[in-house]
């Protein structure tokens, strides 16, 4: 069924497949070339490192109509930061509510602390996790006219996030959330608009 070749290719991708797989617990299963146990955990370390910094996407907001509000699932990210950033020039960013939940039903934001690239107003930035999602701006926060506006809450945990909720504002212009990126993880770099979105 296999050429001589195609069995030799097989078997050494198999031992090279088996290796891989063995050796973050400490065991050697390629037998053919114990040289190779550095190199092969060299590549394992590489390859664990640049999966932890692979963007895992929770969302890019596409469009939320005035007043609505969408549920985005975010793959049981793992953060204590969920940052809502949009990028670009003369941005604004106005959130009337963000609710995060993680295994259970419970909105996660609503015991932690929220904060914001600047303040327009009275449009402060807890008033994205004070539990209401009505849209006038009492109830509503935004930023100064900027690059890269940000929003961020701090879950005061680690916690493994299933989904991400988002009330766009219903008075004015919807279509400034158009475009924004909802990034989870554990970085302040940068503000935390480093995480992966
Ligand atoms: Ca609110």
């Amino acid at each position: 069924m296999f050429t001589a070749l195609g069995k030799k290719l097989l078997r050494s991708l198999f031992v090279h497949v088996l290796g891989f797989l063995s050796l973050p617990e400490g065991r050697m299963v390629n037998m053919e070339c114990p040289a190779c146990e550095v190199s092969h955990l060299m590549f394992v370390v590489r390859v664990k490192r640049w999966l932890e910094y692979i963007p895992l996407r929770c969302t890019v907001i596409s469009h939320i109509p005035g007043g609505e509000t969408h549920y985005f699932q975010c793959n049981e990210m793992e953060g204590r930061y969920v940052v809502v950033v949009i990028p670009g020039s003369a941005k604004i960013l106005t959130l009337c509510e963000v609710e995060v939940y993680g295994s259970r039903s419970v909105n996660l934001a609503l015991k932690g602390v929220a904060v914001q690239s600047s303040l327009q107003g009275s449009y402060i930035a807890s008033h994205a996790i004070d539990g209401n999602r009505q849209t006038f701006h009492l109830h509503c926060t935004q930023t100064e006219e900027e690059t890269n506006p940000w929003w961020r809450v701090d879950l005061r945990n680690v916690y493994r996030v299933r989904s991400v909720s988002i009330t766009n504002r219903e008075d004015c212009c919807p279509e400034r959330l158009d475009g924004a990126e909802i990034r989870i993880g554990n970085s302040l770099e940068n503000n935390g608009v480093m995480n992966p979105r």
